[in-house]
C-alpha cells in the first residue's frame, strides 16, 4: 500500500468524533489529550503505511508490558520520563528557579517507607560481598544555609545491579533508607558500590531496545527523594565517573552535574577512622534545595509505586 492514503480532514474528523469532540459529557482534559493523540497516531500510520500486521504486533508489545507490569520500565527506556523532566526544568527556569541541584528520573524501583534514622544509617544488611562504600552530603538552600532535619530517601541496587523487594533476592528494605540530616544538614549513609542495572532479558523493554538497536542497560546509580518543609522536593540520582554505561543510559538519566567522582581509601588510618577493616570506596553528594512556590508545578509526582509485600 502507498503512504499518504488518506486526507487530513478525514483523520482529524475521525480522531475527534472518537474522542467525544462532539458531545458535552466526559471529562474535558481526557478529551482534548485523546484528540491530539488519535490523530497524531493516525498520521503517524498513514506517513508510514504501517500494515495492520505491523499494527497488531504494537498492540502485542504493549499487551505484554503492561502484563508484566513494565510500563514504569519503558517509559523511560524510550525518553519519556526524561523529558518530563526537561519540561518541569523549563517551567522552573520559567517561574524564576534556577539554582538547586539538578533533578533527574525517579525509575520504577522507588519502595516507600524505607527505615527511617538521623544523620547516619547503614543501608546494606552485611551479605553483599561488594566494595564498601561511604556517602555523605550536606543539604542546604540556595542562600547556603544548611538544612537540619531534611528527609533524604536513598535507594540503590546491590554489587549484582537487582533491588531489593524486586530481584526476590534481598531482604525487605536492603539498600533502601530515609536519612534525616542532623543539626548541621549532613546525612551519611555506609553502603555497597552498586552495580548497574539491566532491563530484564524477557521483558517486553528489552525487546524494543533490541529493535532498536540500542543496549537495555543503566550505569551504576543512587537514587534521591529530598525534602524538608517549606522547600521544593527533588527527586534525583548520582552517577558514577567512568561507568561503562555513563552517557548511554538506556534510561536517560545521566545529566553532567550529578557525576561523582569515587575516593578509593587505602590508608590504614582513615579506614580505621571510618571505622571499617578494608579499603572503601568514598562518594560526596551534597543538595542544594530551592524554596517551595505557587509558580512551578509541584515536584511531588503521584503515582504507583511498588508495595512493600
Ligand atoms: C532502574 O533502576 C531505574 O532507575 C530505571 C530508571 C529504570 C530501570 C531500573
Ligand atoms: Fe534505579
Amino acid at each position: 500500500m502507498p503512504a499518504d492514503l488518506i486526507s487530513k480532514t478525514v483523520m482529524k474528523e475521525l480522531a475527534a468524533r472518537a474522542a467525544g469532540a462532539d458531545n458535552a459529557k466526559g471529562n474535558k482534559r481526557v478529551k482534548e489529550v485523546t484528540e491530539r493523540l488519535l490523530y497524531r497516531l493516525m498520521q503517524v500510520i498513514d506517513e508510514c503505511d504501517v500494515s495492520m500486521d505491523e499494527f497488531w504486533a504494537a498492540v502485542g508489545l504493549l499487551t505484554k508490558t503492561a502484563k508484566n507490569n513494565e510500563f514504569g520500565l519503558m517509559i523511560p527506556g524510550v525518553a519519556l520520563e526524561h523529558f518530563l523532566d526537561l519540561r518541569l526544568d523549563e517551567a522552573e527556569r520559567l517561574a524564576g528557579i534556577n539554582g538547586g541541584t539538578t533533578r533527574t528520573i525517579e525509575g520504577p524501583l522507588y519502595v516507600a517507607g524505607a527505615p527511617l534514622t538521623t544523620g547516619e544509617a547503614r543501608m546494606d544488611d552485611g551479605t553483599d560481598p561488594g566494595e564498601v562504600l561511604i556517602i555523605s552530603g550536606t543539604v542546604r538552600g540556595e542562600d547556603g544555609n544548611a538544612i537540619p532535619g531534611a528527609i533524604v530517601d536513598v535507594w540503590h541496587a546491590n554489587s549484582k545491579g537487582g533491588y531489593s523487594f524486586i530481584d526476590g533476592e534481598q531482604a525487605p528494605y536492603n539498600l533502601r533508607r530515609r536519612i534525616a540530616t542532623d543539626s548541621k544538614g549532613r546525612y551519611l549513609a555506609r553502603s555497597i558500590v552498586p552495580n548497574g542495572y539491566g532491563c530484564p532479558p524477557e521483558s517486553a523493554t528489552r525487546e524494543l531496545m533490541n529493535l532498536l538497536g540500542r543496549h537495555a542497560e543503566r550505569p551504576a546509580h543512587v537514587h534521591y527523594f529530598i525534602s524538608a518543609p517549606g522547600y521544593r522536593q527533588l527527586t534525583t540520582q548520582f552517577n558514577f565517573t567512568g561507568d561503562k554505561y555513563l552517557y548511554t543510559d538506556f534510561a536517560f538519566g545521566t545529566r553532567e552535574e550529578l557525576i561523582v567522582t569515587l575516593e578509593r581509601i587505602k590508608s590504614p588510618d582513615e579506614i580505621r577512622k571510618a571505622g571499617l577493616n578494608k579499603p572503601f570506596a568514598r562518594a560526596t553528594f551534597d543538595i542544594v534545595l530551592t524554596k517551595e512556590t505557587a509558580q512551578a508545578p509541584s515536584t511531588i509526582v503521584n503515582r504507583e509505586h511498588v508495595i512493600a509485600a
